[in-house]
C-alpha cells in the first residue's frame, strides 16, 4: 500500500514512517518542514491548510491511503485549532475524493472526550465532550470524516490517541499511554481492516488501568501488546495526580486552559 503520511517529521511521524516501511508499505512523507536527515522516503514540503498545495501533492503520485498526523499538538485559540485540525483534514478529504484515494487514518485525540468525568471505562459512543479548543478541533475533524464517509463512501478511521510516549512517566500515563510499537500496530490495523466506513478507536496500549475501551479497536484488528503497568514501579506520586485523574483529559481539563475562544490583539 502506498501511504501518504502528513506530519511525517513530527514525533509520531518519526516513529510511524519507519514502522510502516518495516510492515512492507511504501511511504510518501508530507510536512511543513523539509525532509529530516535519515528519512529515506519521497517527500513533499507543503502546508496542509492550503488546498491547492495539498492537491498538488496528490497529483504527484498515486496513493492508496492517507495517515493524517499533521496539526498543532497543544492548545490554541478556537480559530487556530479549527485551522490546524479541521481545515487540514477537510483539505485532505477533498483531495482524496478528487484523486480517488479511499482511506484516511486520522490522529484524533482523547481530548475529544477529555471533559468526561473519570468513572467507568469510556466507550466510542459516549458524547463528544472536548476539554479544550484542541479537543473541539478533534471533534469537528471527526465530524468532517464522518460526513465524507457517508457522502463518498470513504473509509475514515479516527484514532483517539492517549499519551504517545517512549514510556509512561506519570500516574495518568498508567491509563493513557500509547507505546511506539502499539502506535504502529494501531495505524497498520486502521489501514488494512476491511471496509470500516467511519470508525473510532482509542489509541492506547493494553494498559491494565486503561480509562478507554479497547474493544472498538480490537474489532478493527488493533491488538496492542504493551502495558504501562510494567513501568508502575518507576513512577512516583505527584501533587497534581488527583486533579489529573478527575477527567479523562487530565491536565487539559484543568482551569489553567480556560481562556476566551477568540484572541484579540
Ligand atoms: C494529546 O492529544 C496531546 O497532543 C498531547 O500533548 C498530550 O496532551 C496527550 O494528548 C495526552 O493526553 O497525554
Amino acid at each position: 500500500m502506498r501511504v501518504l503520511v502528513t506530519g511525517a517529521a513530527g514525533s509520531i511521524g518519526r516513529v510511524l514512517v519507519p514502522g510502516l516501511l518495516a510492515a512492507g508499505h511504501e511511504v510518501v512523507g508530507l510536512d511543513i518542514v523539509p525532509v529530516p536527515e535519515g528519512a529515506d522516503v519521497p517527500w513533499h514540503t507543503a502546508d496542509c491548510t492550503d488546498p491547492d498545495a495539498v492537491d498538488a501533492v496528490f497529483a504527484a503520485q498515486p496513493l492508496d491511503a492517507v495517515v493524517h498526523l499533521a496539526g498543532h499538538p497543544d492548545e490554541l485559540d478556537l480559530a487556530g485549532s479549527l485551522t490546524s485540525h479541521v481545515v487540514t483534514t477537510a483539505a485532505l478529504l477533498d483531495a482524496m475524493v478528487a484523486h480517488g484515494v479511499p482511506r484516511l487514518v486520522y490522529a484524533s485525540s482523547n481530548h475529544a472526550v477529555g471533559r468526561t468525568p473519570r468513572a467507568d471505562r469510556v466507550g466510542v459512543d459516549t458524547r463528544p465532550r472536548p476539554d479544550t479548543f484542541y479537543g473541539v478541533g478533534k471533534v469537528a475533524a471527526e465530524a468532517v470524516m464522518s460526513l465524507y464517509a457517508d457522502r463518498y463512501g470513504l473509509d475514515a478511521v479516527a484514532c483517539r490517541i492517549g499519551s504517545f510516549l517512549p514510556r509512561p512517566t506519570t500516574a495518568r500515563h498508567l491509563s493513557t499511554w500509547l507505546s511506539h510499537d502499539d502506535c504502529v500496530r494501531m495505524v497498520e490495523a486502521a489501514l488494512t481492516t476491511q471496509a470500516p466506513g467511519f470508525a473510532v478507536l482509542y489509541g492506547i496500549s493494553a494498559n491494565t488501568d486503561a480509562w478507554w475501551d479497547l474493544e472498538p479497536g480490537r474489532a478493527l484488528g488493533y491488538a496492542p501488546q504493551d502495558d504501562a503497568a510494567a513501568y508502575a514501579d518507576e513512577i512516583g506520586p505527584r501533587p497534581e495526580d488527583p486533579a489529573e485523574a478527575a477527567y479523562v483529559g487530565g491536565p487539559f481539563a484543568g482551569e489553567e486552559f480556560w481562556r476566551p475562544a477568540l484572541s484579540r490583539p
